[in-house]
């Protein structure tokens, strides 16, 4: 194959492939009033509102007390209609309107609202999955929301696929304010998570377990995180939830490098980056070999570094660009050293979805940003003496977007 040939057979099977995607804030159908759909919600997303408070005067404090409604017409007209939508947040906006046939330079969104209220959620959940070339999608199961928890609880339908994940931040990372909830669960916790906290703790992890077959347990942290560290943190990770994922056979999920709410006015949309120290995560891999360990960092800094690490220790899996780096310019960056660092041993991404159409824009844009680069190794393997065929490419693209995760979480 020449590079043209080369570059349609990457483009063909990425199309043709259809992906897992690792971490979403979606949810299954019986979850259903969890999920967030439609136009409104589209135009909502907090990547969105941090956005329009650098394009239009209006106060944080104002604009939280407007209807969803309001804040999507607001946010329409400020980056849609007075601006032009070149942002990746805003561009993914249009291409969803597009894929629907929508009006993607309307006034108003009276005919997307249209549109949308009259889909029949589990059918469109269908068609928007289909679309987005996704076969499956793992989503973010927080325990102690008293909006989730009581669902699961009470055995809510499964969905084969979605996948559920076990998210603890609130345990690890907002104890002070949650271990009196697993007290009042019947759970012997204290405030410094000692006596018979952990004991506790990992009772509690295994009837999550039996409750939500979940794919992987998951935190995200602070760019500060430091491990082993004195801390409640530090001992509950240690000794309850490593061991619990051991115990169950299942990876634990780190997303490591936030900088909770150094703006608390813009509230979900409030949280920065910081450049973590991942000796921490060098540690952890040292010390629990027999667990293994989905990693993605926040921080552009830190990516190198990730790619490092990942070479020491096949225990650790990075994922995805996440959140700030979900950006064509730093997709790129990363997955070319990520390429040359780790060939196909690696994730390249995920969408990080809150709102199902999101699925549609964020893997299109993966799709399209991924071919080159995929093509651009072939055809320099082709130039030192290996020429790729399409099962190369197949192999490379399901291992990519299917396998790695499926071997990793040992679920298949
Ligand atoms: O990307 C996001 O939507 C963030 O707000 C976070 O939810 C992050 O992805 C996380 O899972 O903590
Ligand atoms: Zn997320």
């Amino acid at each position: 194959m020449n590079s043209n040939e080369i570059l349609t057979a990457v483009e063909r099977e990425l199309a043709a492939t259809p992906f897992i995607d690792i971490h979403t804030h979606l949810f299954m159908p019986s979850l259903g009033a969890l999920g967030l759909w439609g136009i409104d919600q589209l135009l909502t997303y907090h990547y969105l509102e941090a956005e329009l408070f650098r394009s239009s005067s209006i106060r944080p404090e104002q604009y939280w007390e407007f209807s969803t409604r309001q804040k999507a017409n607001l946010i329409w007209r400020t980056l849609f209609v007075e601006n032009t939508p070149v942002s990746e947040a805003t561009r993914g906006v249009i291409a969803v309107l597009k894929a629907f046939g929508l009006p993607t330079s309307g006034p108003d969104l009276t005919e997307a609202r249209r549109f949308f209220e009259a889909q029949e959620p589990r059918a469109h959940i269908r068609r928007v999955l289909e679309l987005a070339g996704v076969s499956e999608v793992v989503m973010t199961n927080d325990p102690l929301d008293p909006a989730e928890g009581p669902l699961w609880e009470k055995g809510a339908e499964r969905d084969g696929q979605f996948h559920p994940v076990l998210r603890l931040d609130r345990i690890l990372n907002k104890w002070a304010s949650h271990w009196q909830v697993l007290g009042a669960q019947g759970y012997a916790v204290d405030e410094d998570a000692g006596g018979k906290s952990i004991a506790e703790m990992r009772r509690f992890l295994a009837r999550w377990f039996e409750l939500m077959k979940p794919v992987y347990m998951a935190c995200s942290l602070p760019d500060t995180f430091q491990f082993p560290e004195d801390s409640v943190r530090g001992r509950l990770l240690a000794a309850a939830v490593i061991p619990s994922c051991r115990e169950f056979g299942i990876p634990m999920s780190l997303m490591i490098g936030v900088r909770y709410l150094v703006n608390p006015a813009l509230r979900l949309a409030g949280d920065a980056v910081g450049v973590a120290d991942l000796r921490a995560l060098e540690h952890i891999c040292v010390r629990f070999p027999e667990n293994r360990f989905f990693v993605s960092v926040l921080s552009r800094e830190n990516q190198h570094e990730l790619c490092v690490y990942a070479r020491k220790f096949s225990n650790l899996m990075p994922f995805g660009c996440w959140w700030f780096l979900n950006n064509p310019s730093i997709v790129e960056e990363m997955t070319w050293e990520r390429l040359e660092m780790l060939g196909t041993s690696f994730i390249p991404q995920h969408s990080d979805a809150r709102v199902l159409e999101q699925v549609i824009y964020k893997w299109r844009n993966t799709r399209r940003t991924l071919a080159p680069i995929l093509a651009n190794k072939y055809a320099l393997l082709s130039d030192d003496g290996r020429p790729v065929t399409r099962e190369d490419i197949k192999r490379d693209v399901t291992r990519l977007f299917r396998g790695n995760f499926q071997e990793f979480a040992g679920h298949r």
